[in-house]
């Protein structure tokens, strides 16, 4: 981390140690380093990985996890199968554990990729002992623990210490997981273009700086009731964390949806108190702008993220990237201000994201429990 302000904002946040959430502020802040790590990792990793995935020659790939880490599956199995070229599929690790035959094709032996920050949810844990069980595939694991169960597991454990947090809400765990994935992806297609990722921690350090302030002025902003977060391939996983990041740290309405399903009903919810939030692609750009017209027309609200600037006949607000990576390579960029927004919605909301209600960091099986 090099940006004087980004040092300073993150100084603030460790200098209110007594005020809600600062773990989650800090950790927010300081993820782009985290992502430094996660690219060193995946390097370190490259002759494991490769080996792994000749030997395999697997005909599809499945990607799971629980909660925030299902999100990250829905971002990473589209991605996996644009780049790889074989079947992906995201399910969540209840659905592979409790309904295997409505999820793991019935023939050929998969690779199985779960993600999981602790290593330690029961459901994920059950779900590969289960899958391994009856199918003979690889399995690789992704999070922030080498010393976890899913990690002793599964073949090859892609862990990234530095993405460990205090906070229960996944940030920084959350994105250098992604980062992770996203390396893992690029290397087994073409390793010759790993090196194009290492600019995303600056170019993160950079989205954190310009837009801090736009964050917390949205998310404290009292007008909005509704938030609806809408995105689609790979950016339809961002949106349902973006979504679950306002649910469990500040309790407000939201709700995540392919940017053109939002017409098909849930546009009705959509009134003068609501946000927008399109996570804008490359590829459907056009189509993604006319349903956020639509919704301003409605009464709402709208802030764009996407790369290139809209007009201001667009959008309300915008985040622009300008980092002139691939529309695949830069899907952790939406992230950073999206975890802003929710956090100082959780400040306006007198929340405290380290502890969200009714959540544990990791979810432990009634059986676990009792034994
Ligand atoms: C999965 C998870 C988290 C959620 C909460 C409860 O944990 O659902 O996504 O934020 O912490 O557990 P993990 O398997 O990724 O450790």
């Amino acid at each position: 981390m090099n940006d004087p302000e980004l040092l300073r904002n993150t100084q603030a946040s460790h200098d209110q140690a007594n005020v809600q959430g600062h773990h989650t502020l800090s950790e927010i802040l300081t993820q782009p380093a985290a992502w430094r790590a996660a690219l060193e990792v995946i390097k370190s990793k490259q002759t494991a990985l490769t080996e792994l995935w000749r030997e395999e020659r697997c005909s599809d790939i499945l990607v799971t996890g629980c909660g925030s880490t299902y999100y990250l599956s829905l971002i990473v199995a589209p991605l996996l199968q644009q780049l790889l070229g074989k079947r992906a599929r995201a399910m969540p690790a209840s659905e592979l554990l409790l309904f295997p035959a409505t999820v793991v094709p019935p023939d050929g032996n998969p690779l199985l990729v779960t993600i999981s920050r602790s290593g330690s949810t029961s459901e994920t844990i059950r779900a590969v002992e289960a899958y391994r069980q009856h199918q003979s595939g690889k399995a690789l694991y992704i999070g922030c623990y080498a010393d976890s169960v899913l990690a002793a597991l599964s073949d090859l454990s892609l862990a990234v210490r530095e993405g460990q947090e205090q906070s229960v809400a996944q940030t920084r765990s959350f994105s250098t997981m992604l980062v992770a994935a996203q390396a893992t992806a690029t290397l087994l297609t073409n390793k010759e273009e790993l090196h194009t990722l290492d600019v995303l921690p600056s170019y993160g350090e950079r989205l954190i700086v310009t837009y801090h302030s736009l964050a917390r002025q949205l998310g404290q902003q009292p007008r909005f009731e509704r938030f609806y977060f809408l995105g689609s391939g790979s950016r339809y996983g961002l949106a349902c964390e973006a979504n679950l990041k306002m649910k469990e740290m500040s309790l407000s309405i939201a709700e995540a949806f392919h940017f053109m399903e939002f017409r098909h009903g849930p546009m009705s919810m959509v009134n003068e108190r609501t946000l927008v939030i399109g996570l804008l692609s490359d590829t459907a750009r056009a189509y993604e702008l006319a349903v956020l017209r639509e919704m301003r027309a409605l009464g709402a609200q709208t802030l764009v993220l996407s790369e290139q600037a809209v007009t201001e006949q667009e959008a309300d607000y915008q985040v622009c990237f300008e980092s002139g990576l691939s529309e695949s390579s830069r899907l952790v960029l939406y992230l950073p201000v999206l975890q802003l927004l929710s956090y100082y919605r959780a400040m306006l909301n007198g929340q405290n994201p380290d502890q969200p209600h009714n959540l544990t960091a990791v979810v432990t099986l009634e059986a676990e429990r009792a034994s």
